[in-house]
C-alpha cells in the first residue's frame, strides 16, 4: 500500500515537472521578453505621437515595440492594419523609430497573455482529467494484498455464529488440505464460492478463517479495484490477481463486493463496457482455473441477484453459502468471542444481551462490546458489567445521548407528551412488541426516543403487528394534537415511517383489498409501471390504513388520557423510563392492565 502511495506521488511529481518544462520551452521559445506588457492599439499610436518608442519590432499580428527608456510594449494592430496603411512605417522611420520586420518562422509575436492561456487551458483539462479518474492515476499496480498464513492465522473458532455456513465450508477445506486425495477419486470439486449475506456479517471473515484452516495463503481483492476509468484496466488486475495466485500451489482468492464488477452485462451505463470487459476477463480466468486444482475462488456479495448469470453457471460461483444476521445463540457466541478481549464482569449476562440485540449483525455486536468498554473505562470501572453493555446497546440502538441539547421548556413538555403519546399505544395495543424504554433525553438526531424490543428474534411480521406499529408511530402527533393543542415538525420521522409501512403492505405484502399484487415503478430491467388508476388506488389505500392507525391512537389516548398525562408528568421529572416502569404507571391511573383488543 505504501508502496502505491509513493508510486502516485513520484508520478504526480514527474507529471507536473514535465508540464512545467514543456510551458518554459514555449516561453523561451517566443521571443517577447517576459517584462512586455500588453497594451491597445490607439495608446501605441499615441505613444508613437509623442515620441516614447525608440524601436518597433513588426510581425504578421502583432507589434512590439521598445520605449525610449528601454520598457517593452506589446500590442496588436487590427488586422491588415499595416498592409492596409502604407504610410504607417514610412511615418514611424520618418519619426526617427528603428523598425525591424519579423517573420512568423521566428514565432516571435505570441503575447505573453495567449502562452499564460494556453498554460492555463492545459492546467484545466489536466485537472478535469485528473478530477475524473477521482485522482487516480491508471497504474497497473496489483492491489491485492496477500494475507501471512503464519502470522496469528484465524481459525473456525474466531468465526462465531455462523454454524451452517461454516459446515458448508468443511468440505472445501478438506480440499484444499489434500487436493490430491480429492483429484485420485475424480469428481468436479468446486471452485467458486459465493457468501451472500447483508453487510458485517462476517463474509470476509468466514472467508480468511477458511484459508486459516486449510494453512494456505489468503489473496483478498474487492470487485470495487476491478472498476476503473480506463479500459482494460480493470481487466488486467484481474488477470494479476489470477497470475499470482498461480504462483502458489494452493491458496484462496478472495473478491470482496463482486456485485460492483458482477453486475448482469449489457447496462446502459457509461463505464459499462470497461465493467464488461473486466468481468468477461474474470469469466476467462474462473474457466482457465478449472484445470488447476488447489485454487479456490470465494466471493462475497450482498446481492446475488443483481449478479451477471454467467457467473453462477456451473464450473464458476456454482456454489452459495448464506451467511445472514446471527440469531440469539448466534449473537450470544458473537459477544463471548468479543468479551473475550475485554475484561468482563462475571455476572455480565450475554444471553440477556443477546436477546435484546435482534437483528444486530457480527460488526454490530463486535461494536457494542467496544462501546461498552469504553463506557466502563468512561465511568472509571476495571471490568465492563452488564449496565455497560446495555448501555452500549441503547447507544447502538438509539444513538448518542446529548444530554446538554438545550430545549425550551415547552418543547420537553412537548417531548414529554409525545414520547408518551407512543409509549400509552406501544402498551395497550394488541400484537405490539413490548415496550424497552421510553426516554426525553435527546439522542442522535431525535429529541426523545420510545423503543420496544420483540420477545423472540422475528423474520415474519403480521398484518396485526404492521397495524399496531402504525399506530403506534402515530400515538405521538395524536398526543402532542390532545394535550398540547398543536402539532409539531419532531413528527416527521414517524409520519414517515408510518407511511412506509402502509405502503410495503399495500404494494408489497398483499395486506390491503387490492389483493395479494406486487404494485410497483419500473426499473431499467423491468419496465413495467403502475398504471395511473392502480396508482390512485393504491394511495387511497395507504391513505386509509395510516388513518386507521391514527384512529386507534386517538381512541386509546382519548380514552386513558389520565394515564397519559401521568406518565408525560414522570418523564418530565425522571427522563427515562423502563418498560415495567411504565405498565406500573399506566395502571396507576385507570389503564387496563393487558393489552386488550381495541375496536379498529
Ligand atoms: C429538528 N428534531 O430537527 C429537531 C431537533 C417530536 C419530541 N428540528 O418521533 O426528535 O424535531 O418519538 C431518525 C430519528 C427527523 C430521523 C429521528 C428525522 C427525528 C422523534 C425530527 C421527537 N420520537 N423529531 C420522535 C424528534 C426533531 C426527526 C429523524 C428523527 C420530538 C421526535 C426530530
Ligand atoms: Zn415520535
Amino acid at each position: 500500500m505504501a508502496f502505491g502511495k509513493r508510486r502516485r506521488l513520484l508520478l504526480t511529481a514527474g507529471g507536473a515537472l514535465t508540464l512545467g518544462a514543456i510551458i518554459y520551452v514555449i516561453a523561451a521559445g517566443s521571443h517577447t521578453s517576459s517584462n512586455s506588457k500588453e497594451i491597445a492599439f490607439s495608446d501605441f499610436l499615441r505613444l508613437i505621437e509623442t515620441g516614447a518608442v525608440a524601436e518597433v519590432a513588426v510581425a504578421d499580428q502583432a507589434i512590439e515595440a521598445t520605449l525610449g527608456n528601454g520598457a517593452h510594449v506589446l500590442t496588436v494592430p487590427p488586422s491588415g492594419y499595416v498592409a492596409a496603411n502604407p504610410t504607417f512605417v514610412p511615418d514611424l522611420v520618418r519619426r526617427q523609430v528603428r523598425v525591424s520586420v519579423r517573420h512568423q518562422a521566428e514565432r516571435g509575436p505570441y503575447s505573453i497573455s495567449t502562452l499564460l492561456l494556453a498554460a492555463a487551458l492545459l492546467g484545466v483539462v489536466g485537472f478535469a482529467l485528473y478530477r475524473v479518474t477521482s485522482g487516480r492515476i491508471p497504474s497497473l499496480e496489483n492491489r491485492t494484498r496477500v494475507a501471512e498464513h503464519n502470522s496469528s492465522p484465524i481459525t473456525f473458532a474466531d468465526v462465531a455464529g455462523v454454524d451452517e455456513a461454516k459446515d458448508e465450508v468443511k468440505e472445501i477445506i478438506d480440499f484444499l488440505r489434500e487436493p490430491e486425495k480429492f483429484a485420485a477419486i475424480g469428481g468436479r470439486i468446486p471452485k467458486g464460492v459465493l457468501l451472500v449475506g447483508p453487510p458485517g456479517t462476517g463474509k470476509t471473515l468466514l472467508a480468511r478463517s477458511m484459508a486459516g484452516e486449510a494453512g494456505v495463503p489468503f489473496l483478498l481483492a474487492s470487485g470495487a479495484d476491478f472498476v476503473e476509468m480506463y479500459a482494460g484496466v480493470g481487466a488486467s488486475r484481474v488477470r494479476r490477481l489470477f497470475r499470482d495466485a498461480g504462483r502458489h500451489k494452493s491458496c484462496i482468492i478472495f473478491i470482496d463486493e463482486l456485485d460492483a464488477v458482477g453486475r448482469r452485462r449489457g447496462g446502459n451505463s457509461l463505464s459499462h463496457e470497461e465493467r464488461e470487459q473486466t468481468l468477461n476477463q474474470l469469466l476467462v480466468e474462473l474457466d482457465g482455473f478449472a484445470t488447476r486444482p488447489g485454487i479456490v475462488v470465494v466471493a462475497a456479495t450482498n446481492r446475488p441477484d443483481i449478479l451477471d448469470p454467467a457467473l453462477l453457471r456451473p464450473g464458476r460461483f456454482d456454489r452459495q453459502v448464506t451467511v445472514g444476521c446471527p440469531d440469539l445463540k448466534g449473537r450470544e457466541a458473537i459477544l463471548a468471542v468479543h468479551c473475550k478481549k475485554v475484561a468482563l464482569d462475571q455476572a455480565a449476562e450475554l444471553r440477556s444481551i443477546a436477546r435484546g440485540t435482534p437483528g444486530f449483525s457480527g460488526a454490530d455486536l463486535a461494536n457494542l462490546v467496544n462501546e461498552a468498554a469504553l463506557i466502563a473505562a468512561r465511568g472509571g470501572r476495571s471490568t465492563v458489567t452488564n449496565a455497560d453493555l446495555e448501555a452500549a446497546r441503547d447507544k447502538v440502538l438509539m444513538g448518542v445521548e446529548r444530554r446538554s441539547l438545550a430545549m425550551s421548556e415547552t418543547e420537553r413538555v412537548n417531548c414529554a407528551y409525545h414520547e408518551a403519546g407512543h409509549a400509552l399505544v406501544a402498551a395497550l395495543v394488541p400484537h405490539a412488541d413490548p415496550l424497552h424504554k421510553v426516554t426525553i433525553i435527546p439522542r442522535g438526531r431525535a429529541l426523545g426516543v420510545t423503543m420496544q424490543l420483540p420477545e423472540a428474534d422475528r423474520h415474519t411480521h403480521t398484518k396485526d403487528y404492521l397495524q399496531a406499529q402504525i399506530a403506534i408511530l402515530m400515538g405521538g402527533r395524536v398526543a402532542e394534537e390532545l394535550f398540547m393543542n398543536h402539532m409539531t415538525s419532531g413528527a416527521s420521522n414517524d409520519i414517515e415511517r408510518a407511511t412506509d409501512i402502509a405502503q410495503k403492505m399495500v404494494c408489497e405484502l398483499g395486506m390491503s383489498p387490492l389483493g395479494p399484487m406486487a404494485f410497483r415503478h419500473g426499473d431499467e430491467e423491468r419496465p413495467f409501471t403502475l398504471s395511473e388508476d392502480s396508482a390512485r388506488r393504491v394511495d387511497a389505500e395507504v391513505r386509509e390504513i395510516v388513518m386507521r392507525g391514527y384512529t386507534v391512537a386517538h381512541d386509546l389516548l382519548g380514552t386513558y388520557r389520565q394515564a397519559a398525562r401521568a406518565l408525560a408528568q414522570e418523564l418530565l421529572e425522571v427522563e427515562s423510563l423502563d418498560g415495567a416502569e411504565i405498565l406500573a404507571i399506566l395502571q396507576a391511573n385507570g389503564a387496563p392492565s393487558e393489552t386488550a383488543p381495541v375496536r379498529a
